[in-house]
């Protein structure tokens, strides 16, 4: 097979971000625009003999004519081996699986995953590793700096691979003599056979069985055919259980991002008073995040990773109790309270998945999580939005109590940490960057300063040493911490592809069970103001409200 040194001219925005190189699909449709940053992954990885690379994606518009680009190159790169997500879909978790089962050398997943999709939506690549997680920073780094350089990239003239028919294809190798081999295959199967070893399906089909109602929603996205393989043909739900579960390039035309303002069909479902359900889910883009609801009830992301330690061990998997859990600096504390409690080790990390690897691969931790929508287990090395929802299903069916009766019991035994994000999107980068310059211009000034009730102790920008290999990590967050524990984040999104997204995270701790039926809008109430006092968000954006609040 012929190899083809392709000249090219560098890009200088190719950036990998919080998870990956997103761009609008416009952009990644440019000449040698994929490809020039495909080339600097293989020129930054030491490839070595008899290798293979997992492709997929999650769907989403240009998945398809990259995938095809991707088995080109890898061939011209020295792999041997392409396992490819049949019709070019696998959601991230099950990537990280399917790196992590056939032992293989890597994956690149394409997903820009909760933005939008479509021809004018968001397109992305990102690159996992061995153990099956996301790239680390001093690879990522590296990768930035050899896009910017790079003047040639390798292609082979491999033929249109079929990629909807399981099965393999051999190819003639780049040397005589040699093969490369490209394989779909249906990871649907493998990941559903990982979610049956880790939770009790027979409780959970016994639960959804006896009258006890549940929606979830796919958002258009990757996790449709999991969820109709899980959900109902392993555990018996009733088709009318699943919304949205067609995968579809542009995502029907909506953000597949699961939160209270994007899963608004769900969200009206499951807050029509008497009538709503026990239980309802969704999952994001790539099938990585998961919002969980109750009857008229949301879970904030923060809430649900504690509750899911605090009963771990009510699921086969996790029985004989978890190492340690590891959650984003932003996520709230709730999960330290209940490590606190089963006297195991919590671990503050960045924001972004990849922080968690080193951890998990250490032993360290078995649980993880980030106030975005994100938690999962080391059964991977990705946040798993489905894992969640049968993890809740789970816990439901072995404590015979709805959602709500959990949290509520959840915060009588360990307090409540209210919480809410408040985003800013799409907001004139200037614009964004003077709202953070403020803020720390005032770093001398805040301590001691007083806001009402809340006092300031400290302001800092949070840095990360990774206890496993030493590196740090800086500028991953401006904070400013009050002396009762509450706490104000200001941090950039490093996903967004239009212009910036600030997100201001606010968490007040709160002892008094009285308080805890109040609205997290209405209990944070005076920390939202301090937080425009003291960025002059308002005077420097002309923005009067968040576009997203969670
Ligand atoms: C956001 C979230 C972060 C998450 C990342 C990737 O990043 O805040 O917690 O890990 O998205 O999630 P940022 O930089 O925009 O705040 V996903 O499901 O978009 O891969
Ligand atoms: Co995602």
């Amino acid at each position: 097979m012929r190899v083809n040194l392709i000249p090219t001219q560098a890009f200088n925005d190719q950036k990998p971000g919080t998870s990956g190189l997103r761009k609008k699909v416009k952009i990644f449709q440019q000449p040698n625009y994929l490809e020039n940053f495909v080339q600097s992954f293989f020129d930054t990885l030491i490839v070595p003999a008899n290798a293979t690379l997992v492709v997929g994606g999650d769907g989403r518009y240009h998945n398809r004519h990259a995938i095809q680009t991707i088995i080109k190159m890898a061939v011209a790169n020295g792999f041997s081996r392409v396992l490819v997500g049949q019709a070019g879909i696998l959601s991230t978790p099950a990537a990280s699986h399917v790196i992590r089962k056939y032992q293989t050398f890597g994956g690149m997943v394409l997903s820009a995953s909760h933005n939008q999709g479509g021809i004018n939506g968001d397109f992305g690549i990102k690159y996992n590793i061995g153990n099956g997680g996301p790239a680390p920073e001093k690879i990522t780094d590296e990768v930035f700096a050899k896009s910017k350089v790079i003047t040639q990239y390798k292609i082979a003239d491999v033929p249109v691979v079929d990629i909807d028919t399981i099965g393999e294809t051999e190819f003639p190798g780049v040397n005589t003599g040699e093969t490369f081999t490209v394989e779909i295959i249906d990871a649907v199967q493998d990941y559903a056979d990982l979610m049956q070893s880790l939770f009790d399906f027979p409780a959970i089909r016994q639960l959804l069985a006896s009258g006890f109602e549940m929606k979830f929603d796919a958002m258009h996205a990757v996790t449709g055919p999991y969820a109709k393989e899980i959900l109902v043909n392993r555990l018996g739900a009733p088709v009318e259980s699943l919304m949205n579960c067609e995968p579809s390039e542009d995502f029907g035309g909506g953000h597949p991002d699961p939160n209270l303002t994007y899963a608004e069909d769900l969200v009206k479902i499951m807050f029509a008073g008497e009538d709503a359900l026990d239980f309802g889910a969704a999952s994001d883009g790539d099938g990585d995040r998961n919002m969980i609801l109750g009857q008229n009830f949301f879970v904030t992301p923060s809430d649900s990773l504690a509750v899911l330690a605090a009963n771990a061990t009510l699921a086969p998997a996790y029985a004989k109790g978890i190492a340690g859990v590891a959650r984003s600096m932003p996520t709230s504390g709730a999960v330290d309270r209940v490590a606190a409690k089963l006297n195991i080790p919590c671990f503050e990390t960045p924001t972004g998945w990849k922080f968690f690897g080193n951890l998990m691969d250490a032993g360290k931790v078995t649980l993880c999580g980030e106030e975005s929508f994100g938690t999962s287990s080391n059964h991977v090395r990705e946040k798993d939005g489905l894992w969640a929802v049968l993890f809740w299903l789970n816990i439901i069916a072995a404590k015979k109590q709805g959602v709500e009766a959990i949290l509520t019991a959840h915060w009588q035994e360990f307090g409540r940490n209210v919480y809410s994000r408040h985003d800013y999107e799409s907001i004139p980068t200037d614009a964004a960057n003077s709202v953070i310059a403020h803020i720390k211009s005032q770093f001398t000034t805040l301590p001691n300063q007083s806001f009402g009730r809340y006092t300031v102790k400290r302001c800092d920008d949070f840095s990360y040493l990774d206890p496993i290999d030493g590196s740090v990590s800086s500028n991953q967050g401006t904070r400013i911490l009050f002396t009762d524990g509450s706490r104000i984040v200001f941090r950039l999104s490093g996903t967004g592809t239009e212009g910036a997204t600030l997100r201001i995270y606010l968490e007040a701790f709160e002892p008094d069970t009285a308080k805890h039926y109040l609205d997290a809008q209405v209990a944070l109430a005076e920390m939202i103001q301090i937080a425009l006092q003291i960025s002059q968000l308002v005077e420097r954006t002309g923005r009067t409200a968040p576009t997203v609040i969670t």
